[in-house]
């Protein structure tokens, strides 16, 4: 078995990469620096022609997209506890999962790539405020799921939806959302952070978990 990941420090990509980790498995972790364009660059776009993170890389099979992938690993490595075992607490996760990935996640796309959007510089910038906005009061949605994590978001063992939990509180600070404000969510991240697994994917990122800067 060969695994390949394609990460971007501190994108969503840390759902799958932590998930990895705390799979125990060896993988290939391939750095792609966003902010130099990396993932435009004709040697990725070869790869992903959509020029995102994550891809996974299985023994040739290239995947895309963070539920795909998610699936592809959990299908693979039963025993690492991704997702849960088939039953209602997998439908829950899943229904939180595409929730997240497909409404939170591109939320907050909005406030950090408006330019996705608009060429228009003023509308970028309602976008932006509009994004942000919109981004609290997914956040504390999150919030009050993490207010009913025992202690996981998924149950007893830690999986995909605290990988995504930490990853979205995080950007949230990047939106002018303080992460102790929501303190459920604020201290599940924290404890995943610090699981030994996933703080080498913490490391390997350079992951500073408060991005929040007050406004001055
Ligand atoms: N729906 C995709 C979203 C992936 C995505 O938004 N990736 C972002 C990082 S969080 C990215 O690579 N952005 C770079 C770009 O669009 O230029 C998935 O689930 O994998």
């Amino acid at each position: 078995m060969s695994l390949k990941l394609y990460f971007a420090p501190g994108a969503c990509s840390f759902v799958p990469h932590s998930m990895l980790e705390l799979a125990g498995v060896e993988f290939e972790p391939a750095s792609v620096k966003l902010h130099k364009g990396e993932q435009r660059s004709a040697e990725y776009l070869a790869l992903n022609p959509r020029g995102q993170v994550p891809v996974l890389v299985d023994d040739g099979q290239v995947i895309t997209q963070i539920v795909a992938i998610l699936l592809h690993l959990d299908a693979k490595l039963p025993q690492a506890g991704i997702l849960p075992a088939p039953g209602p607490a997998r439908t829950r996760a899943l229904q939180t999962l595409a929730w997240m990935n497909n409404t939170v996640h591109p939320t907050f796309t909005h406030v950090f790539m408006p330019e996705k959007f608009t060429d228009d510089e003023a509308a970028k910038q309602a976008i932006r405020a509009y994004g942000a906005q919109s981004y609290r009061g997914l956040l504390g949605e999150i919030e009050a799921l993490a207010a009913q994590a025992s202690p996981w978001m998924m149950g007893e063992r830690p999986g995909a939806l605290d990988a995504y939990t930490l990853t979205l509180l995080r950007w949230g600070g990047y939106a002018g959302i303080d992460p102790t404000g929501l303190p459920a969510a604020w201290d599940l991240a924290q404890r995943f952070a610090a699981l030994p697994a996933v703080a080498r994917a913490v490391e390997r990122e350079r992951l500073q978990l408060n991005v929040y800067k007050p406004a001055a």
